[in-house]
């Protein structure tokens, strides 16, 4: 929308507030690239953000790491942030908050996404597990840790081999960092990529309203990845893994393309349910802009209105 300064005489105009426009509000938005496109220097300044975050005390008066904050938050928050309508716009805001986070622990660049749909023919060959220039790769068989009678691999290369995330779910229980590759068999395979090549995205894609739009790319190639990489990818502490920042970039960044196929109507395109349904209970009540997105004191709460665009003064960003 644009907005023309009429000619008014100084007083007048000078009791008049221009309406908010982000070409005002975000004159130079910072542009979010894709982790194999950061410089050497850009990555390695990004990963010591994020041991540095695994340093700080937390925000919320816990006695584990403000790094472990996103984790904890997440899991608490759990029913409220998937399969409702907020899903994609509280996971632009918590990417955001940890953006905010990273920047505190002196990255000065943007969070980056990873572009699985690159890696769809052969998933768990891409580059981005390289344990110099990815975030390390599978779990090791050879290290593993057992909770709670069940066992599970150790990543034992890449930059965050030597994380210890506090919480499994509501456990208290600090851990190696684990994952476990898969395909839903105890093979890997293709680590179900058939729900995130260029073609599966094309047709969700596709979908011109944000209820359709947003079940099948929540269900579809977000669920894939989280459970074909497994290990701390599954659990509602799934942001226990740095991986969890750079898939739900990517996720954002497939609904800011959405968004931008028809930006006048889907800016603000919002709908679906929003609270999860319970069986033998009434049709939950539909979500509005104006539903408040929870976030646990680690950030201020704010209406989903707030979040829709990536060009306000709050955000700021593109791909
Ligand atoms: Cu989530």
């Amino acid at each position: 929308m644009l907005f023309r300064t009429l000619a008014l005489p100084a007083a007048v105009a000078a009791s008049i507030t221009p309406p908010r426009s982000p070409a005002v509000t975000c004159e130079n938005p910072t542009i979010r690239k894709e982790w194999r496109s950061l410089s050497s220097d850009e990555r390695d300044s990004y990963i010591s953000a994020v041991h540095c975050l695994a340093k700080q005390p937390s925000k919320l008066g816990l006695d584990t790491t403000q790094y472990d904050d996103f984790p904890f938050v997440h899991n608490a928050l759990n029913d409220d942030i998937h399969f409702v309508a907020s899903f994609l716009p509280w996971h632009r805001y918590f990417v955001h908050v940890y953006e905010q986070a990273l920047k505190e622990c002196g990255y000065t660049g943007a969070v980056a996404y990873w572009d699985w749909t690159l890696d769809s023919d052969d998933t768990s060959k891409s580059s981005i597990w390289d344990p110099v220039t990815g975030v390390g790769g599978n779990g090791d068989p050879n290290n593993t840790i057992t909770i709670d009678g069940s066992t599970s691999k150790c990543v034992s290369d890449g930059p965050f081999k030597d994380l210890r995330p506090a919480y499994i779910t509501d456990t208290l229980v600090p851990h190696c960092l684990r994952r476990n590759f898969n395909n839903g068999t105890e093979q890997i395979g293709n680590m179900f990529s058939e729900a995130y090549t260029p073609e599966a995205i094309a047709k969700i894609n596709a979908f011109s309203d944000y209820d359709n739009f947003h079940n099948e790319l929540e269900g579809g190639p977000h669920g894939a990845i989280h459970s074909s990489v497994a290990g701390d990818m599954m659990p509602a502490t799934s942001p226990n893994d740095p991986l969890f920042f750079l898939h739900h970039t990517q996720i954002d960044r497939l609904w800011y393309l959405w968004q931008q196929g028809d930006p006048e109507i889907r800016t603000n395109a919002y709908g679906g349910i929003k609270t999860q349904s319970n069986p033998g209970e009434p049709t939950p009540p539909q979500a509005t802009l104006d539903d408040i997105m929870p976030m646990l004191n680690i950030a201020k709460d704010i209406p989903v209105r707030d979040i829709m665009s990536t060009q306000s003064e709050l955000l700021c960003y593109t791909y």
